[in-house]
């Protein structure tokens, strides 16, 4: 059995529903998946229903129906979702946010948190772009007081297409790189947030990020070699991003306060890709390196409860997969998690799906 699936049995998650109060009420941050059609509704009620201020929303395959113009930052991510009706993510905060806008940074900030969207049309050349973009938003926080980046979200087209010898997220990882160590310095490594980059058929460059005013903790894989530290096979410049951020919040009255953000997670063990053309067999390998992780003594140890996704985002790269792998996503995470399926390119092409989530500690 699971790691999830002994959370459900072991530990029951008091919910709105269930118990009558608000779970997120005084968590620091929270998300919630609302069908797009609710989403004004959803936005208006919000405060009323204690689920907090909103920080920004982020759609998946069609634009929101939201004045571009809105205080916060809303993003239309050009990936279409696989399930039932089109999905928005409300970021939530419990602590209301003042929101504003710096060059191509739109962004909301409470005392803690800095939740900020980029969306930008695609250049001829990803990697000067990848590279702009990321010396910018790493600019941009250290000088608002929010040096530490907890999780970033990249989608740009075409991710998978050769241009001239290198593919195009081998191009980004050469830009995104650069920036890091132009910012960072050499131990650059030792700061890099949880991340996922997906392709889109799209034409933006597009990404959102939380940072923190406080340091995440940073963690690797036990079953699966350091990103940043890929053999040079995968590309010139290896991927800057960690496994996974842990983020921990205030307790208070006793409830859950550590959250764990996962990156996109995928079927890789050591650096290699296992069970290419096999979508059970990936889903299998990812879930146990998603076990691993939660099970890892830097996990286990900050752990006030049983962990629990809250949110969970599944990337497929052929829409025909998802009746293969849905049913075991649901058996994995439980009930309690809120699950997109959305159609996206995976980094790698011999990569059929990859899958991250917000897990609370
Ligand atoms: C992997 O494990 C799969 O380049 O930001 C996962 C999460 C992947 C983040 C990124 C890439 C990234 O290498 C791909």
């Amino acid at each position: 059995m699971t790691t999830a699936n002994n959370a459900k049995s072991v530990h029951r998650v008091n919910s709105t529903a269930e118990q009558g109060f608000n779970h997120t009420a005084d968590s620091e941050l929270s998300v919630s998946l609302v069908p797009v059609a609710d989403l004004v509704s959803h936005i208006n009620r919000s405060p009323m229903e204690g689920l907090g201020h909103v920080l920004g929303i982020i759609g998946y395959g069609q634009t929101l129906p939201i004045d571009t113009a809105a205080q916060y930052p809303v993003l239309s991510v050009e990936l279409p979702s696989l399930v039932g009706e089109p999905l928005a993510e409300v970021w939530h905060s419990s602590e209301k946010p003042e929101h504003n806008a710096t060059g191509f940074i739109r962004y909301s900030k409470n005392t803690k948190l800095i939740f900020g969207c980029i969306d930008l049309d695609c250049d001829r050349d990803l990697q000067q772009q990848s590279e702009h973009v990321y010396k910018e938003l790493l600019s941009f926080i250290e000088n608002s007081g929010y040096p530490h980046l907890l999780r970033v979200w990249n989608h740009f087209p075409l991710i998978n297409a050769y241009d001239g010898a290198l593919e195009r997220y081998q191009l980004f990882c050469v830009g995104r790189h650069n920036a890091f160590q132009a910012h960072c310095g050499t131990d650059f490594q030792l700061q890099l947030p949880a991340a996922s980059a997906i392709g889109t058929q799209g034409s933006k460059f597009s990404l959102h990020f939380i940072a923190s005013t406080e340091a995440g903790i940073y963690l690797e894989n036990p079953r699966q070699t350091s990103a940043y530290q890929y053999p040079e096979q995968y590309g010139p410049c290896s991927p800057s991003f960690a496994r996974a951020t842990l983020v921990q919040q205030l307790v208070q009255q006793g409830r859950r306060a550590n959250k764990l953000i996962l990156s996109g997670t995928a079927s890789i063990v050591g650096h290699e890709t296992l069970h290419p053309g096999e979508p059970e067999k990936q889903l299998d390998e990812t879930l146990r390196n998603i076990d691993t992780l939660l099970r890892s003594e830097t996990v286990i140890t900050r752990q006030q409860h049983s962990a629990q996704f809250t949110n969970v985002k599944v990337y497929i790269r052929h829409p025909g997969d998802l009746p293969k792998i849905k049913s075991r996503v649901v058996e994995y995470f439980g009930e309690k998690a809120a699950v997109l399926y959305l159609h996206g390119d995976i980094c790698r092409s011999d990569l059929l799906l990859e899958i991250e989530g917000i897990c609370d500690l």
